[in-house]
């Protein structure tokens, strides 16, 4: 990797195709300010004009006013990919948009590959991989502290606490050099209980960071919360009366809800995928049976399990499908909403698991269930603070443990410093795949394939 710019020029509408009031079409390469210079007619030539600026004009071709934009200009290596870019603004809408990217075309610029803008960002090290995976979780954040989270991580935060750990590494690899070194003499440099703590802390560490991939996964794409329970206990109309809207058919006949919904709200800032469900029961309904198969796989993909009971029936109702669903979902947890609390006359005696009351007629207790949907996500990604792990990190972060859980034993065992040090060699090659020091052509496909084109 080199930051010399790379051969040839790309180009891509960075906006949303379709009717808008502006787009912007990006160009990047070593002929950004001549291929715009063929077209662009201002006051001014791009290529002889003062970097970081905005210059309006028009954009001709064929002798024919396309349409008047502005071109803003960023010279290398001070621009988004390190490389020279141009960003026209144009206005809005496909056949604009489409002319000015032809025209580009035909003087020999190529269209970018999705996210190949960023792809050169990295290769030009503007970016470390983990910033540019940030980019793509800023480009699909759904809920606002995803998008804080995913900033903070291309700010660099996990870049520094990566390079941190390797430094940590680097000097017990020179402390146990050092050992070698001297190994003739047999003499011990190395305090080798405060190498155990060191070895140690850094191994809780990475755990702890690998772990918070769930937790990253839920502020990236929402919690996911199954609404189930038997028949007509209020399912639809609980999802209803959550959404605000009358979404989900409700009526008295049990079984009408076959297929499940999904439906997204937001609370305090975090998305929460609620997903109605079919009425569990014993069925010979061919129909009906599908979709409580469906339930069970709904079931399985969700962070939260909302159990609706019907409290008119009985408060114990359901709790035979509650320890049921605790049983086959053990690390699911699971809330109990005594629905219907309306016709209840009498107050209620402690109930003996976490549940809710409420009515999703009269709208009681619902403000507490979304208060209660509120602590969940926000205890669930408590631990998330810079970084968004995603899979490809978690699993190298599982790795590097593992080769300095190996290393530790090795220390515990008395094993000699060199062979220590191969393990420790492999946790610091690791790091340096998470952040792209090191890298592949299929870990980078991987990576930018998420993004759309013109990123
Ligand atoms: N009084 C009262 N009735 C309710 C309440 N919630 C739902 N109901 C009624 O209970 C019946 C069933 O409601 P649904 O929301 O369709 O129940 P469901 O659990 O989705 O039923 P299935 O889709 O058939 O499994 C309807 O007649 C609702 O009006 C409530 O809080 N209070
Ligand atoms: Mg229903």
């Amino acid at each position: 990797m080199s930051s010399a710019i790379l051969t040839d020029t790309i180009c891509a509408l960075a906006t949303p195709p379709g009717v808008a009031g502006l787009a912007v079409i990006r160009i990047s390469g070593q002929n950004a300010f001549l291929a715009s210079d063929e077209f662009f007619s201002g006051s001014v030539k791009l290529t002889s004009e003062v970097d970081h600026t905005i210059n309006y004009g028009w954009w001709v071709v064929d002798g024919a006013r396309v349409d008047s934009v502005t071109a803003t200009i960023f010279r290398a290596p001070r621009s988004y990919t390190g490389e020279h870019v141009v960003e026209i603004g144009c206005h809005g809408g496909s056949f604009v948009t489409d002319q000015i990217v032809s025209s580009l075309l035909n003087a020999g610029v190529r269209l970018a590959q999705p996210g190949e803008f960023t792809k050169r960002a990295f290769m030009n090290r503007k970016l470390d991989l983990t910033q540019a995976e940030a980019v793509a979780d800023i480009i699909h954040a759904e809920s606002r502290i995803g998008a804080q989270t995913a900033a903070r991580q291309l700010s660099g935060g996990f870049t520094r606490r990566i390079a941190g750990l390797r430094q940590h590494l680097l000097d017990v690899i020179g402390l146990l050099e050092l050992e070698l070194d001297f190994s003739e003499e047999d003499v011990e440099f190395v305090d080798r209980s405060s190498l155990r703590s060191t070895l140690q802390s850094i191994i809780e560490d990475v755990d702890a960071t690998a772990a918070s991939a769930h937790s990253a996964e839920v502020l990236r794409s929402g919690l996911h919360v199954a609404v189930v329970g038997y028949p007509n206990a209020g399912k639809s109309s609980l999802f209803n009366a959550l959404l605000g809207r009358e979404r989900a058919i409700v009526s008295d006949v049990p079984g009408t809800t076959r297929d499940y919904l999904t439906e997204t709200l937001f609370i305090e800032g975090y998305s929460i995928h609620l997903m109605d469900t079919a009425g569990l029961r014993e069925t010979e309904d061919q129909i009906e049976l599908q979709g409580i198969r469906l339930t069970t796989s709904v079931i399985e993909e969700s962070d939260l399990i909302l159990v609706v009971n019907d409290l008119s029936i009985n408060r114990d109702h359901s709790m035979g499908l509650v320890r049921d669903i605790e049983a086959r979902f053990p690390n699911t947890p699971v809330v109990t909403v005594q629905n219907k609390v309306d016709v209840i006359e009498a107050t209620l005696p402690p109930y003996p698991v976490r549940s809710v009351v409420c009515s999703a007629v009269t709208g009681q207790g619902l403000d507490k269930l979304r208060l209660l949907l509120g602590d969940h996500v926000k205890s669930t990604t408590s631990g998330v603070s810079d970084v968004l792990i995603n899979a490809r990190q978690a699993q190298l972060l599982r790795s590097i443990a593992s080769h300095l859980r190996s290393a530790l034993a090795g220390l515990d065992s008395g094993l000699s410093s060199d062979l220590m040090a191969v393990d420790i060699r492999s946790a610091i090659r690791l790091l340096g795949d998470i952040t792209g020091e090191s890298w592949n052509p299929d870990v980078l496909d991987t990576v930018f394939s998420r993004f759309c084109i013109g990123k």
